[in-house]
């Protein structure tokens, strides 16, 4: 090729890069930590997966770091370890929702953008949170499930993640109050939250201790995809009259579902889980190129997701909602099962 060919190939490269505006949200050079509950889980390992390739796609580097246990205390320690480098955000998925406030404070003092997905610390140790949908839509979705399930009425149980886990509770709550504010509810009996931490044998532990206290527990509910891979695994093994719903991973429960006597679980939710690591990556990459702060009614664009509005979360905070929790069933697990 000639020089002069290739000169002008070159300035018709720079002008087109100085023509094309950088993707909405993610600039070159950003450096992210994205902190998940605990190491070992599957969600959070998708969920990274995504939120990595949408920054590395633009420039961006992201470490992905795990607490020792799904504990706030080993996330404090995690923090500690990032606010000390150079890092322009931390996105988190919070163990506990007031025990991370000062650290996270301390990391927005420092200058470091602090936005948050999947469970949100309290409002004041965040700019923005990225729920993956809303949480009264799941609550509702949930009671939902269970009252189907149950046929009307009888005992259910929950067996959630850890006792301190900020979804899980604010899942909970919802449920709970959907479940006292309509009639509709009331011949469903919660005998008991139980808690497996997110640990595949605890969670399992606690599956068989709910049913051999309540022998006519009819449905549990696990709003967490270890919980119910668990449990669904336990009361399949167990061919327990006892049915199974909650939040899962479609991956982890095809050989669980379906609406017959051969399988524990009739149907279950999540959400777009490659999504939610999508728009977390855009968010916290808007709050580092100043493109937004957080605040209530900011829009951005999330990449080929879309545009985003920020609204008002159910803690006083500000969130992002990504869309409505989808249903998994034995029609559409199979094909859901190959994404995530
Ligand atoms: C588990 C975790 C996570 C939750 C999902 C549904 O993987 O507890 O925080 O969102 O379940």
């Amino acid at each position: 090729m000639n020089k002069k060919l290739v000169s002008t190939l070159l300035c018709g490269a720079m002008v087109l890069a100085s023509a094309t505006p950088a993707f909405a949200g993610v600039a070159d050079g950003q450096k992210i930590a994205l902190v998940g509950k605990s190491a070992g889980n599957a969600f959070f390992e998708i969920a990274a997966s995504s939120f990595k390739e949408t920054v590395e796609a633009e420039g961006g580097t992201v470490e992905v770091v795990y607490p020792e246990a799904a504990t706030a205390d080993a996330q404090i320690k995690v923090l500690d370890n990032l606010i000390s480098q150079d890092f322009d955000a931390i996105c988190i998925s919070a163990n506990d929702v007031n025990a991370l406030q000062a650290k996270l404070e301390e990391a927005m003092d420092a200058g470091i953008k602090v936005s948050s997905f999947d469970s949100a610390p309290n409002k004041d140790s965040r700019q923005v949170f990225v729920n993956q949908a809303g949480t009264v839509a799941v609550a509702q979705a949930l009671m939902d499930a269970v009252l189907d399930i149950a046929g009307g009425e009888g005992q259910w149980a929950i067996l959630s993640a850890t006792s301190q886990a900020a979804n899980q509770n604010a899942w909970i709550d919802a449920m709970k109050k959907i479940m006292e504010e309509d009639e509709k509810y009331s011949k469903l009996e919660l005998v008991e939250v139980a808690y497996g931490d997110d640990e595949p044998q605890k969670s399992t532990d606690q599956t068989a201790a709910l049913l051999e206290k309540y022998p006519d527990l009819k449905v549990i509910c696990a709003p967490t995809t270890v919980g119910i891979a668990a449990a669904a695994k336990y009361l399949q093994d167990n061919e327990s009259a006892c049915k199974l719903t909650g939040l899962g991973l479609p991956s982890e429960m095809l050989e669980y579902t379906g609406a017959d006597d051969e399988h524990s679980c009739p149907y279950f939710y999540l959400w777009d889980m490659q999504g939610l690591g999508k728009l977390s990556a855009y968010a916290t990459s808007a709050l580092i190129s100043d493109e937004i702060t957080g605040a209530l009614d900011e829009t951005f664009t999330a990449g080929d997701l879309g545009e985003y509005t920020i609204t008002e979360a159910d803690d006083g905070g500000t969130e992002i909602v990504l869309g409505l929790p989808l249903q998994f069933n034995s029609d559409n697990i199979e094909e859901m099962a190959k994404l995530y």
